[in-house]
């Protein structure tokens, strides 16, 4: 269908100037469109959810009604005496007042507002700024800290569950004849197949201190990497968290991780040249500065203990996502070239062997917070 018979199903005022790709997602195709009347302009995200990914769209956006709903009060409450003007998107319904659109070939297209006069960077851009990813994740826990978990429907059943990608790696090996000739045509992917298997007994580690009830289920965002976070192009501080489907009960822990992995890898996740695959440990200290600036008020001692773990092993699982997915054929992250999620899976493990290379000095950091 095409894109501006679709917007016109939203309920947006204004004639449609242009409609173009946006961002970098891997998962979703997205799209801003920009509106004009005689006096003003309006820009928004439409996005097609991706099917394959989110076996219920609906589902998702439901999730989207309930976390805005809570959110948008309490930033309301807070807005006269914070800092700044905290952001988050809200759903642009259709016409006909549904949350969502779907199309002919049952595709769900929705449509958010575009935070303006903002931006998301792909990688860190200093350490001012990683301070402020860490104030947005922290201030984002905060806000979702007392979101009814009930409400919410698992959007992705195990998302973050690593010992769960280790199943699948094995089941794609066990099950997939092409898998194992993928395997065996790349000494690059044997040494990955590697340290895997060095690492299963780590892979556990938060699961188990979940099971044990030493770490909790609060509410996390799933997706936290520098370009889901948005920088206000005026004041330079953080005004938004976006990319919002993959909130649910989960560890913070992840979403800990997964902020510092993006955020302190300068050559982001795509980059051939290995060598420049580095955890930078001064954007660590000034992102970690800018979370427990929030986040002293519901970290525990326990939930403190696992965050080394956490930087660890949520590259360790992006990895694995990205070799399990490279094995299977790549039908799961969307791909520009045949080998990119073998590189990128390369990426992230030697990213992994950086971070384990530097325990230490990011344990003493930690414990100094
Ligand atoms: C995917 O689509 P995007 O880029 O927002 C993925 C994340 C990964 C990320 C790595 C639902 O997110 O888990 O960390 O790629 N999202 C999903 O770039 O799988
Ligand atoms: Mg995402």
């Amino acid at each position: 269908m095409e894109l501006s018979l679709l917007m016109k199903a939203f309920d947006v005022s204004g004639r449609l100037v242009t409609i173009n790709p946006t961002g970098n997602g891997n998962v979703n195709d997205t799209f801003l469109a920009i509106f004009r009347n005689t006096f003003a302009e309006e820009q928004v995200i439409l996005q097609r959810v991706n099917p394959a990914v989110f076996p219920k769209p609906e589902a998702i956006m439901h999730n989207l009604h309930c976390l805005t709903a809570h959110v948008h009060p309490k930033l309301e409450a807070e807005a006269d005496t914070s800092d700044r003007v905290w952001q988050m998107p809200r759903i642009v319904k259709t016409r006909d007042g549904n949350d969502f659109f779907l199309d002919d070939a049952g595709d769900v297209w929705r449509v958010i507002t575009k935070i303006a006069s903002a931006t998301a960077f792909d990688e860190a851009q200093n350490a001012e700024h990683a301070a402020e990813c860490g104030a947005v994740l922290g201030h984002f826990h905060w806000l979702v800290s007392d979101l009814d978990p009930q409400m919410m429907i698992d959007p992705l059943p195990g998302f973050h569950i690593t010992p769960g990608y280790l199943d699948k790696y094995d089941a794609t090996l066990a099950g997939e004849p092409l898998a194992q000739d993928r395997l065996k045509a790349s000494m690059e992917a044997r040494r990955m197949a590697m340290f895997i298997e060095e690492r299963r007994g780590f892979a556990a580690t938060l699961q188990k201190a979940l099971d044990s009830g030493e770490l909790k289920l609060r509410m996390m965002h799933g997706d936290p990497k520098v370009n889901n976070i948005m920088i206000d192009d005026f004041t330079g501080k953080g005004t938004a968290i976006i990319d919002l489907d993959t909130v649910s009960p989960g560890l913070i822990h992840y979403d800990f991780g997964d902020a510092l992995r993006s955020i302190c890898n300068h050559a982001g996740e795509d980059e051939q040249n290995l060598s420049k695959v580095v955890f930078d440990l001064d954007l660590c200290a000034a992102f970690c500065k800018g979370y427990m600036a929030h986040a002293h008020s519901f970290l525990t001692d326990a939930d403190c203990k696992y965050l080394y773990d956490a930087i660890r092993l949520i590259t360790f699982e992006l990895g694995l996502r990205f070799f399990q997915d490279y094995l299977a054929g790549s039908v799961y992250f969307k791909i520009r070239h045949p080998e990119q999620n073998l590189n990128r899976a390369r990426v992230q493990f030697r990213l992994c062997e950086s971070i384990e290379a530097r325990e230490r000095p990011i344990r003493d950091l930690l414990a100094g917070l």
